[in-house]
């Protein structure tokens, strides 16, 4: 802008742009240079700017008065001073964190000179700050000039609660928050009730603790001491939910705090957490689990309750951890977006006000784990949006023992999350008052913009990492600050006894009372010992046969879906190409066939959704499809208007969701585990972009989707997509490493299916959706049996039968299978590269065969299969992968144990490799060869 373009909405510019000026001169055109720089008040009077303030702010040029001026009478000093109050109010706004005494344990905080009203040029005296109109400064502290400003600017920006909000990009977010925070709006002083409440919380938190440490000495409690705070905080924070119509919270959180966080926000009675003590000293009151689930360490499980609030019950779900820090985050979103949406309307609806998610972090963990980061990128996003998350971050300034110095490049803990504009609040822990405030501000924000906010509580950690480490060996200064520093409640109880609220000795009572009743539940606890009350954490793992689900649909039911997913709005235009390519799915449903597996998926997701089942399907580019062949989503070739012709099935009765994920595995496969969790009847779909990418994910692998009933009896259907095969693509676009999903698979925890035709892809995933036991499926799919004509399939195929675990060799009669002499067994894309080679028409006596199952191992079929070949000689069992990969070593047992003694079983494959396969086309075609002739006994 130039100067002479000067009107009412650039003043605000203007303003700006001279503090910017003040602060570095050389960072502003010339032009404006010039004119801050002109030094002659005939000049500066005259200018437009100059004008144009006098009319916004007559009292602050004119002296006060309101008279016009003369123009050579506008002090330039004066409004330099003005200037420069204005650098200062933005220093505060800005840096003024760095001032603040947010360390409980007194650490001097750093400070900024551009907060020095004496460094500032013209310095800012006493004198020119009486002459300044705080109005003119547009603060929303109430006073009338700067020098009364000033000390209410430094008690809000720099006292036991600082802001870092001027990085948001949102103006209107800035102003409210500015407005917000220097109105006092949520900081006003608490009730004599409230505060009575607030002591008898902190009262609680550390009655519990203390019992604890001194009942079970030296056991692992990762107390919450130094930040008790952050109970009344997640108090206030659901109270405010609740008033802006939540029903639900879901909370995630590691294990500093996570005992009081259960007993007092998630209201598990004292008598069931001192049981869980209790089993690590007596082994009856835990037991062994005779069903198979393995249970967890105390401070991992997740647990729920219903927490009365003044405007309703509330929800309270506490989700299950495991040790890998921050791993929860992104499945805490997934189960508050489920709990948020309506699965029983056709139409995706979500309300964010219906439900909360809150994290809980470490100072350490929340710079370290990119986790984070990838969860914090969800929160914009569509598909994935909760509504804003609340986050506090519990810093007790130390991770294990490590210093913030050596942890983080940061000044804050919570400097990432500036990076997604969003606002933090720092407080110290000490002030409880502050505390509360500062989550008043939090949820306002929140309710306001549906956007995420971060709460840094800065505190200490009065004991070690846990309760059996000493750590005054590696922070011994910070401890002996620790061992004479009182606690809040203490701090909290004299300021009430000084105000006249609660005497002392009303304090300590309150105290007691906590720990009575901690001591009558443990005796009443010790005496059910030996009486064979105390319950196992039994978890029924379950194994046994198949349940026979129904997957078929009749041929007509398909017809008028297929319809339907060809549909498109009059005037809608298709790109020419793929309407082309979309046609060709009318015809496949005649006599020739050529269901492919797109439209498979498309027919099985539509039946699905028209008998009620809500099914969510996410990924990289996944509405088009990686290799271009699903087209869920179509574009309008020449508006760019989107139509999703599955989203308006006539006859639909749960919502279909498609969303392209961000570039994220670990968070994108967290949330989906979350949310099938949360919905344990929708079928959600999480697809990889290739199989192997699924590796950046696999915490989520291990410590959730194979373990999670195991540890803590959660069951989900969540189904993994994992584009898998040998195609000459190089070491990481060919193995989904099928491998790993074998090794995990134990006590029918999982499936695994590597399907070979389109009907099976259709019924697999029918059979996902309906089956009564929920379990997660890893399903390998294809990239060149996407489109390969053997690969499809006829309406008739989805119209009859069901999955088959074990596919026999369909060329081969009864009686030339009681001849053959060579069984070849495969699984996926290989079987195609041997029935499809030169050398295939020319040997007798070899069958192969699909093994579409890999895990439940189907083990009734194989020894059906057998009977068939009461001739074989030799078993061969081939994959493309190496032999340390793939799924031999996992399944060879199984292969072994239904062969007579003289048959011998063989390995045909790609020898041990370090790398899943050459990254050199013309070497994949040598090896594809020779496994496919080795396989046949063909040379
Ligand atoms: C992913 C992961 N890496 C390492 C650890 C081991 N570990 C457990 S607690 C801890 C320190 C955590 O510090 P912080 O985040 O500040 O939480 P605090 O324990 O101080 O509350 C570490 C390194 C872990 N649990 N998870």
């Amino acid at each position: 802008m130039e100067p002479e373009q000067f009107d009412d909405l650039n003043a605000g510019f203007v303003q700006e742009l001279f503090a910017q000026y003040l602060d570095s001169p050389e960072t502003v055109d010339p032009e404006w240079r010039a004119l801050f720089e002109s030094g002659t008040a005939t000049l500066v009077a005259s200018h437009p700017l100059v004008r144009r303030l006098r009319e916004l702010y007559p009292d602050a040029l004119d002296g006060g008065n309101g008279a016009p001026a003369a123009p050579a009478a506008a002090p330039p000093e004066l409004l330099g001073a003005v200037a420069a109050a204005m650098s200062l109010v933005k220093a505060h706004r800005t840096h003024g964190h760095l001032a603040a005494r947010l360390d409980p344990l007194g650490s001097e905080p750093i400070g900024d000179p551009a907060l020095d009203p004496d460094r500032l040029e013209p310095r800012l005296t006493a004198e020119l700050q009486r002459q300044i109109p705080a109005k003119v400064l547009r603060l929303h502290v109430p006073c009338e000039t700067l020098a009364e400003a000033l000390p209410q600017l430094r008690e809000t920006y720099c006292g036991t609660i600082a802001y870092e909000i001027e990085h948001i990009s949102s103006h209107e977010q800035r102003v409210w928050l500015r407005n917000a925070i220097e109105s006092n709006r949520y900081r006003q002083p608490l009730s004599q009730d409230e505060q009575t409440t607030l002591l008898r919380r902190l009262s609680e938190v550390e009655a519990f603790e203390r019992y604890l440490r001194r009942a079970f000495l030296g056991q692992k409690q990762f107390s919450i001491e130094g930040l008790d705070v952050m109970v009344p905080m997640l108090d206030e924070a659901f109270e405010l939910a609740a008033a802006g119509g939540a029903r639900e919270v879901v909370m995630g959180m590691a294990h500093r705090g996570r005992l009081n966080v259960l007993a007092h926000v998630v209201g598990r009675p004292y008598d069931s957490i001192l049981r869980e003590f209790e089993g690590e000293r007596v082994l009856e009151a835990v037991g062994s689990d005779p069903e198979g689930g393995t249970g967890d360490v105390k401070y991992h499980h997740g647990a729920g309750g219903t927490r009365k609030t003044a405007s309703g019950d509330v929800r309270v779900t506490l989700s299950s951890n495991p040790s890998h820090l921050e791993y929860v985050d992104p499945v805490v979103e997934g189960q508050t977006r489920a709990l948020q949406t309506d699965h029983d309307s056709a139409e995706e609806t979500h309300d964010p006000s219906s439900a909360l998610a809150v994290l809980i972090h470490g100072d350490a963990a929340f710079p370290g784990q990119g986790v984070v980061a990838e969860t914090l990128n969800l929160q914009g996003l569509d598909g994935y949006t909760t509504g804003g998350t609340l986050h506090l971050i519990a810093n007790n300034q130390v991770g294990f023992t490590t210093d913030p110095e050596e942890g983080r490049s940061t000044r804050y803990s919570s400097d990432l999350a500036k990076g997604f504009d969003t606002p933090i609040v720092h407080v110290n822990a000490d002030d409880a008052e502050a505390a509360i405030a500062a989550i008043r501000l939090a949820m306002a924000f929140r309710a306001r913009f549906r956007h995420d906010v971060v709460v840094d509580l800065v505190g200490y950690r009065r004991f070690g990492h846990n309760e059996g480490d000493e750590p005054s060996y590696t922070q011994p200064l910070m401890y002996r600050r620790i061992e004479e520093h009182p606690s809040v409640r203490e701090q909290y109880a004299h300021a009430l006894a000084e105000r006249g609220v609660v005497s002392e000795e009303e304090a300590e009572a309150l105290v007691e009372t906590v720990q009575a009743q901690m001591r009558e539940a443990h005796e009443a606890l010790k005496a059910t010992f030996g009486s064979g009350r105390a319950g196992s954490k039994e978890r029924r793992i379950g194994r046994g046969a198949d349940a026979q689900i129904e997957t078929a649909v009749e041929a007509e039911r398909l017809r008028a879906l297929n319809e339907e997913l060809l549909a498109v709005p009059e005037g809608f235009r298709v790109h020419p190409k793929l309407a082309k390519a979309l046609e060709r799915r009318r015809e496949t449903l005649g006599e020739e066939g050529g269901v492919d597996w797109a439209q498979a998926e498309g027919l099985a997701f539509a039946s699905l959704l028209t008998d009620g089942t809500p099914i969510r399907l996410t990924g990289q580019d996944t509405e088009r499809g990686t290799f271009s062949h699903r087209h869920l989503v179509l574009h309008d070739h020449v508006s760019g208007e989107r139509w999703t012709p599955i989203e308006h099935l006539r006859e639909a009765r749960a919502p279909f969701q498609v969303y392209n994920s961000p570039l994220s595995e670990v968070a994108a496969l967290g949330f989906e585990y979350g949310y099938s969790v949360a919905c344990p009847r929708a079928l959600l779909l999480w697809e990889a972009q290739f199989g192997d990418f699924v590796n950046a994910a696999q915490v989520v692998v291990d410590q959730f989707i194979v373990s999670g009933l195991s540890k803590w009896g959660q069951s989900s259907r969540l189904t993994l997509l994992l584009p898998h095969g040998y195609e000459g693509n190089g070491p990481e676009h060919s193995s989904a490493r099928l491998e790993r999903f074998l090794q995990l698979a134990a006590q029918e925890n999982v499936r695994v299916v590597n399907c070979s035709t389109a009907a099976q892809y259709f019924h697999v995933l029918r059979r996902q959706a309906l089956h009564p036991k929920a379990r997660p499926l890893i399903l390998l799919t294809p990239k060149g049996l996407l489109r390969l004509k053997q690969a499809t399939s006829r309406l008739e195929d989805l119209a009859r039968g069901g999955f088959r675990a074990l596919i026999d060799d369909p060329t081969l009669d009864e009686e030339a299978k009681r001849q053959a002499e060579r069984l070849v067994l495969c699984s996926g894309k290989v079987y195609y590269d041997i029935v499809g080679h030169e050398a295939f028409k020319d040997v007798e006596g070899v069958a192969v065969v699909r093994l579409e199952q890999l895990y439940p191992f189907p083990v009734a079929a194989y020894d059906e299969l057998l009977s068939r070949y009461p001739t074989i000689s030799e078993v061969i069992w081939t994959q493309e992968e190496p032999q340390n990969m793939g799924a031999w070593r996992a399944i060879r047992h199984r292969l072994e144990e239904g062969l007579p003694a003289e048959v011998e079983l063989r390995y045909v494959g790609r020898p041990w490799r370090a790398s899943p396969s050459e990254g050199y086309p013309t070497a994949h075609l040598l090896e594809q060869d020779r496994i496919a002739r080795e396989s046949l006994g063909a040379f």
